[in-house]
This record gives structure tokens, sequence and C-alpha cells, in this order.
């Protein structure tokens, strides 16, 4: 028996690619310079969004943000083996598949501000973002609920025998979820093609992941439910990559679901609410240092490829901020939804008695805004 806990690195059981020191004498399967480079400013444009995200909250611009700081490879190496009808079904820190999936900033920063742009027409919690035409699924601020959704998506998929993979996240906390034992007992049991990922970012909040679960790794889980499982190196995107393009492989050949366990680490705060100094030390440090940050070990495993310089780098950050800056200064001059759109969307027919509310509230917005004229400068 062993005394191991899913909170620790337990390396012998990771999934590596960037394993060891030497130059590597292949690219790594599947993968061409220009899908590499692709990943890599990928992962560049999740912290260059973070860290302004994190700026804005705090000059008091926005008022609530999700970060995803040190699981960049996470996201790029589950989404760069998607294809374009696949499913997702994300929970709130999966912001970057989307990215990946080629949706325009401009969409993100509208959610981010809830203006009138919004996808989510300024309703839904902060930090939850949808995009219908690349079928990345609004997340529920509930825990694990999603889980259900994208198996019943995958067993609807192999009932009509649409080609498409469905694939899921859900956290370290979250794998202790009604939910997670609930759509982990049907993909097992009915075999669709479905992928579930665990991201271990080794904190919920500020339960540390072992205090959440007694058993050696999350990936242990599997078993039980007749599941295939594996465990991998979450902060080397080339081995995320490499796992999932496998799974995805095997679901859309019909062999059934698999749980993939993401071991990385939450580099930053929960949540803006969130002061993790709270309930851990400096070990966040340590997690973007050179040895562990999946985007400097991604950098220094393409320098040793030849395919790196400075210069590249220098650009790829400058063009990447700009961007996101153009995208989030145009949602922060779009103006907020208007009170009346509250009304929409609930009824094919406004009833009497709610369009009458309607009415009187519009009346209010406008004296309000006549009232207060210019004393709220965005
Ligand atoms: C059912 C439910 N319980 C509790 C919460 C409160 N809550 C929000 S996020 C969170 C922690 C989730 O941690 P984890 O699943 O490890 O994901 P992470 O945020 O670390 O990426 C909790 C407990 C909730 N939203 N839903």
């Amino acid at each position: 028996m062993s005394s191991k806990s899913a909170g620790s690195a337990n390396t012998e059981t990771l999934l590596r690619v960037m394993a060891d020191n030497a130059k590597p004498d292949q690219l790594p399967a599947g993968l061409t310079v220009e899908d590499i480079k692709r990943m890599y400013e990928g992962m560049i444009a999740i912290r260059a969004y973070d860290e302004r995200q994190k700026n804005l909250q705090r000059s008091g611009r926005i008022g609530f943000c999700v970060t995803s700081t040190g699981e960049e490879a996470v996201q790029v190496g589950t989404a760069h083996a998607l294809q374009p009808n696949d499913w997702v079904y994300p929970y709130y820190r999966q912001y970057g598949v989307m990215m990946y999936r080629g949706v325009p900033l401009n969409v993100l920063a509208d959610h981010l501000y809830g203006n009138q742009e919004d996808l989510a027409k300024g309703r839904q919690m902060p930090a939850h973002y949808t995009h219908k035409d690349t079928h990345f699924v609004s997340s529920s601020s509930v825990i694990g609920t999603h889980l259900i959704h994208a198996v019943g998506t995958a067993m609807a998929a192999k009932y009509r025998k649409d080609p498409s993979v469905t694939v899921t996240y859900i956290g370290d906390g979250g794998t202790s979820s009604n939910d997670f034992h609930s759509s982990l007992t049907f993909a097992g049991v009915f075999k669709p093609p479905v992928v579930l990922f665990i991201v271990n970012n080794q904190y919920a909040i500020s339960l540390p992941v072992a205090k959440q679960c007694g058993a050696e790794t999350l990936h242990a889980k599997g078993a039980g439910y007749g599941v295939p499982a594996i465990r991998v190196d979450g902060n080397d995107v080339f081995a995320v990559y490499q796992a999932s393009r496998e799974a995805y492989a095997r679901a859309r050949a019909g062999e059934g679901p698999t749980l993939i366990e993401l071991f990385t680490y939450r580099a930053g705060p929960h949540s803006s609410s969130d002061d993790p100094t709270r309930y851990r030390g400096k070990e966040a440090d340590q997690w973007l240092s050179e040895e562990k940050d999946p985007i400097a070990r991604a950098r220094k495993y393409m320098q040793k490829l030849g395919i790196w310089t400075e210069a590249y780098e220098e650009q790829v950050w400058e063009e990447t901020r700009t961007r996101i800056n153009l995208a989030t200064t145009e949602a922060e001059t779009t103006p907020e939804p208007s009170w009346a759109s509250l009304f929409d969307d609930v009824y094919e027919e406004v009833p009497p008695a709610l369009a009458r509310q309607r009415d009187e509230l519009l009346e209010t917005e406008s004296g309000f805004e006549r009232q207060h004229e210019g004393e709220f400068p965005l």
C-alpha cells in the first residue's frame, strides 16, 4: 500500500514529452514547426489576457475576473487536437480553449464588461464565457453539472452517428461532486465519445487536493467506472496534446470515453476575490520558474529545436498585447445593455403585467440618466 496522495507529483506516473534536457531528435508526434509556434503563441495569448484582466480588475474597471496563469498548456494542448465540430463543456478556467479555437478577442472582452455586445447579454456571472459557433458551451457556476451535459451530448452523437467528440473539464475539487460520479457512471456504461479532463491544479479555492481525495492519484477514479484513464504532466503542452489526440481518436473510432488527469498548478488566485497568501506560502512562485512554467518549458524546447529567437518572443508579446488592449478598450466604450433587455428572451409575447413593469422601468431609466448626466463617466 502506498501513502502517496493525489496532491503529490508522483512524477513516475506522469506522461511527458519534454522529459529531459536532451536535444529532441524529432518533433512531437503529429506536430509541425508551425503547430508548435501556434501552440506557443496560444499560451502567450492566455498569459497576456490574464495580465490585462488582472490590471483591469485591480484598477476598478471591471468587477471580477478569473485567470488561469500556469494552466495555459492544459488549454492549448487539449484544444489543438480538437476538430471544428467537436463540443467543449468547460468550467470557468478554460476560456483559453475558446481563444485558441479562434473566437475573436472582442467576444471575450465584451463578456468581461457585460456590455450590450456580450453574447450572454450581461446576464451571466463574469468569466462564464460562451460561444455557440465554436460549440463552446456556457459554463455553470455550480461545480460539476456540465459533466452530465457533456456525457449526454456525446451519447446523442453516438446515437445519431455524428462523428463529433465532446470534451469537458473539471477541477480537482470538482471530482468530489455527485455529478462527477453520475457522469462517469454513464460514460462507463454507454461508452459515448467523450473525453473528461481533470485539471488537477492542486487547490479547490483554499483546500489542497490531499484533503479532497484520499486516493493516490485522481485518474485512479476512472478504474472504478470502467473508464480508461491516464495521468499527464499538465505543464508539458506536447504531452497534453499527445494524450488528447489519442483519446479523441479512440472516441472517434467508437472505442468510448477516456479520463485524463492533467497535473498542473493554479499559480494565481482562485479568482479576483481570493487572497491565496491566506492559505499557502510562496510555492506558487516555483510553478512559474523556468523549470515548471509551461510557457518557459515550451520555449526551452523550441530553443533546442532551433525555432525560437528573442526577436520572435518580443514580437509575439507585443502583437498579442496590442490586440488584447484594443479589444478591451473597445469593450469599455461599448454601452451596457439597456434595462429593457431584461425582458427579452423570456416570453415570445410579453404579458401585459410585465409590459407595464418594463415601461415603468424604462421611464425610470431615462429619468435616472437625465438626473445623473455625466456623473458616471467610463
Ligand atoms: C456545487 C458547488 N459547490 C461549491 C461551489 C463553490 N465553489 C466555487 S469554485 C470552487 C472550487 C472548485 O475547485 P476546483 O474544482 O479544484 O477547480 P479550480 O477552481 O481549482 O480550477 C468551489 C468550492 C460551487 N460553485 N458549486
